[in-house]
């Protein structure tokens, strides 16, 4: 593989960051950045035009290694650092968010739970053919009444001898129609919230799709459904009782999209400017008018703050060291600098921008998704404000 960086890859590293990167850290960008062009981008729209999720991509995505990139090799992982993880997250969502959803739940809500909370025997069983892409998986916490408040959750299983029965619901979730398995979280009959693995194929346990989406057109989402679903106790992840179970998964999924936001900003960035230089109005490139010369200057100026926290927040992850309310920050910051950027580039680009022939309005649509799962922009300023003062204000 090649270390030589492409242009397109370094263009918008303003303060050299890349100065605090490794060989490894870079060649893994290099090698998500070409995938995504070449396999990714040239698809993308017309599949989010269609409505259509591109899994024949799943495979793609195997092969550069980004299903479950922290975790051993032992277990299919590439045992790779969180700075190589958010650096994937990045040049995925540089194309779509819709694939970087993909990506985020497979590794950080599925492979992740499983190798943290799970067995050794679930941990041999799913998560080498999760790795390999055989295998697509995705993780049920909210539901139709519950979503910024899951522990009043309503799913719940009982005990039946060597199995436990699942009744309810779950909405909003990424994957599900084209799952085979599903990392649930549920109360048991003492009322604590436990995760189980729901294969598809299990009796009363259906996934029907959610159509009529405007963001994230080219990701499947659905609902799953329990209908007296007879789980075994081999199915329930046995390390891990309470909410601390699933919030600790979106500690991962949260801290990806941290990164994966930059990555849409610096493609929008990236088509405005290109744009500016070569549309003219009034005898110049637009690009010469200062009004649009603000706009570049203050969107290069937020991405380069959001890669700061971004490539901090890494290092903290790296070493045990990263809190909830600091990955909220980034998550916060980052998504809410990306969907201001798209924006604004969106409007340098005049009446083009609303088209299919530029990538920024299906970003801007994206975004607004990205900006209410894995906890709402008020959310995150909630937990922040409970770090900052003690006290709580979500309820
Ligand atoms: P609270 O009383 O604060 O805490 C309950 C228990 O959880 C512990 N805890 C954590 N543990 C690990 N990691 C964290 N980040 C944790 N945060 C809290 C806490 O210590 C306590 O433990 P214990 O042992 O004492 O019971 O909980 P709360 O009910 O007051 O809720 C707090 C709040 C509102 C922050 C939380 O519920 C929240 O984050 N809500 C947002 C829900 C959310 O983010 N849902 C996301 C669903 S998944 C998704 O959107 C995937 S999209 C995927 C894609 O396509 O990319
Ligand atoms: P609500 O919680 O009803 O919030 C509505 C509004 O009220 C928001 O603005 C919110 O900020 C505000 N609000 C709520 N509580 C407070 C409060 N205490 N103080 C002030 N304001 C408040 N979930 C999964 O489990 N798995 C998935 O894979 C998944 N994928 C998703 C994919 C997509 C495309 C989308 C859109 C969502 C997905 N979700 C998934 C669900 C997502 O996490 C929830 O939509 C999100 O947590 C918000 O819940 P809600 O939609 O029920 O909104």
């Amino acid at each position: 593989m090649s270390t030589t960086l492409s242009t397109t890859t370094t263009n918008t590293d303003f303060y050299q960051i890349d100065d605090l990167l490794t060989e490894e850290h870079k060649m893994v960008r290099e090698a998500v950045h070409q995938m995504m062009n070449r396999d990714v981008r040239p698809i993308i729209e017309e599949y989010a035009q269609r409505g259509e999720f591109p899994a024949h991509l799943i495979k793609n995505f195997a092969e550069i290694g980004v299903f479950g990139p922290t975790l051993p090799v032992e277990y299919g992982g590439g045992g790779l650092d969180y700075i190589s993880y958010g650096l994937m997250t990045q040049e995925i969502e540089r194309c779509d968010s819709g694939m970087r959803s993909t990506v985020s739940v497979q590794s950080s809500l599925v492979m992740w739970p499983i190798y943290t909370y799970g067995s050794e025997e679930q941990r041999q069983k799913y998560l080498p053919l999760l790795a390999s892409g055989e295998m697509i998986g995705c993780f049920g916490l909210t539901e139709p009444n519950h979503g910024s408040n899951p522990s009043g959750m309503l799913t719940h299983f009982e005990d039946a001898g060597d199995h436990v029965i699942l009744n309810g619901s779950k909405m909003w979730i990424t994957n599900s129609p084209v799952a085979h398995v599903a990392v649930v979280w549920a109360k048991n009959e003492q009322g604590r919230i436990q995760g189980l693995i729901v294969e598809r194929g299990m009796e009363g346990f259906t996934t029907p799709e959610i159509h009529n989406k405007w963001s994230l057109r080219a990701s499947a989402t659905g609902e799953l459904v329990f209908d007296n679903v007879k789980v075994p106790k081999a199915n329930i992840l046995p390390n891990v009782e309470g909410l601390r179970g699933p919030l600790g998964c979106l500690d991962n999924a949260r801290y990806g999209i941290a990164w994966g936001a930059i990555g849409a900003a610096i493609d929008c960035y990236e088509t405005a400017r290109q744009y500016a230089l070569e549309r003219v109005q009034f005898g110049k490139p637009i690009a010469g008018f200062q009004l649009q010369q603000k706009k570049l200057s203050e969107m290069l100026t937020e991405i380069t703050k959001a890669q700061l926290l971004a490539w901090r927040l890494g290092t903290l992850k790296n070493e045990g060291r990263a809190t909830t309310a600091q990955i909220s920050m980034a998550k916060r910051n980052n998504v809410d600098m990306a969907l201001t950027i798209a924006r604004e580039a969106r409007q340098m680009l005049g009446g083009m921008g609303i088209t299919g022939d530029y990538p920024i309005m299906r970003h801007i649509m994206n975004l607004e998704s990205v900006i209410t799962y894995e906890g709402t922009h008020d959310i995150h300023l909630l937990i922040l404000g409970y770090e900052i003062t003690g006290i709580q204000a979500f309820k």
